[in-house]
């Protein structure tokens, strides 16, 4: 069928799109879980009418400043100048489109960060096995990433290439690390509206049509230039299935709890039950989680049966 796009556009029409197993979140499920929905701001620049824009929304405060400045200064020793993939598969040729600095960082690579993944993970209700390592980014005056893609298109060479492991990136969680004084917001092209960088900030994106692994064309978004100060923020790119990266981090942690308690009788084990009216919760969008106390306490309640944190959606 002839939809009078651009040749190279990666417009997937209905009857061509791919099912994931995947259940990712409803706009409806954010919002109820205290996400502020973001839409289109014109409906004139949509690649096509009858498909919904893709899901976007933000929650606010979910990273204390302690947390952001623990992210940084993790990576900011490794960074270095971001890449992009080619054609042939392969990372980190160097594009004039992407001018900012970037690194990765294993989610286990201080306890505070892996429990700000598992927070993040608790908020998308999908297991931190499924995300890439973080990708920390930093923009400095004029820098920033034009327009692009997440999600790669399974149906060219290059996106079977990219999906072979862990399948697409079905949804991505942005977390802004500093205030921009000026510019730095995250652009949604077609949907003509704009996402402010804010700290603690997280800005969740659905790259692929509800229910599918095919490249939504209206998920496209830009770092927008950096006009003032500089910016911190860094990805968690959600994938179908395990990541190698995110499935060794979670067995770490899973092995340093293990460890001492193997030595401990089996009433030794903390109750996994809500608390209830005591403060505020780290998952402060996650209601019904159990209250977290320190990066251990959500791992020790995966590891019983009937634990109060789940894998969800698979
Ligand atoms: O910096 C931003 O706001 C967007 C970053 C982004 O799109 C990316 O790193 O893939």
């Amino acid at each position: 069928m002839d939809y009078g796009l651009p040749k190279d556009h990666p417009y997937t029409p209905p009857e061509e799109r791919i099912s994931t197993p995947v259940h990712l979140r409803t706009a409806e499920e954010y919002a109820a879980a205290g996400g502020t929905l973001v839409s289109a701001a014109d409906d004139a620049f949509r690649t096509h009418s009858a498909d919904p824009d893709p899901v976007v929304t933000t929650f606010s405060d979910v990273l204390s400043a302690e947390d952001c400045e623990e992210i940084i200064r993790l990576a900011k020793p490794r960074m270095s100048r971001a890449g992009v993939t080619t054609d042939d598969g392969k990372g980190g040729r160097q594009s004039t489109g992407r001018t900012n600095d970037s690194t990765w960082l294993p989610h286990d690579s201080s306890p505070k960060l892996y429990e700000i993944v598992q927070r993040v993970s608790g908020i998308l209700g999908l297991p931190s096995e499924c995300a890439e390592d973080v990708q920390v980014i930093h923009y400095t005056i004029g820098q920033e990433y034009r327009k692009h893609w997440d999600a790669y298109n399974p149906l060219n060479e290059r996106g079977k290439r990219a999906t072979a492991s862990g399948g697409n990136r079905v949804v991505t969680a942005l977390m802004y690390l500093t205030d921009v004084d000026e510019g730095g917001g995250t652009g949604f092209i077609n949907m003509r509206t704009e996402v402010a960088a804010e700290q603690g900030k997280v800005l969740i994106f659905h790259n692929c049509y509800l229910g599918s692994r095919s490249l939504h064309p209206d998920s496209n978004h830009a770092g927008l230039p950096v006009l003032a100060g500089d910016k911190w923020a860094c990805n968690l790119w959600y994938r179908e299935s395990p990541m190698p990266g995110g499935a060794a981090a979670k067995s770490r942690q899973q092995k340093l709890i293990l460890a001492p308690l193997a030595l401990q009788p089996e009433t030794a084990w903390p109750a996994c039950v809500e608390d209830e009216g005591q403060g505020e919760s780290h998952q402060r969008n996650e209601p019904s989680q159990p209250r977290v106390h320190g990066h251990l306490r959500p791992i020790l309640c995966m590891l019983r049966p009937g634990g109060g944190i789940q894998d969800q959606g698979y």
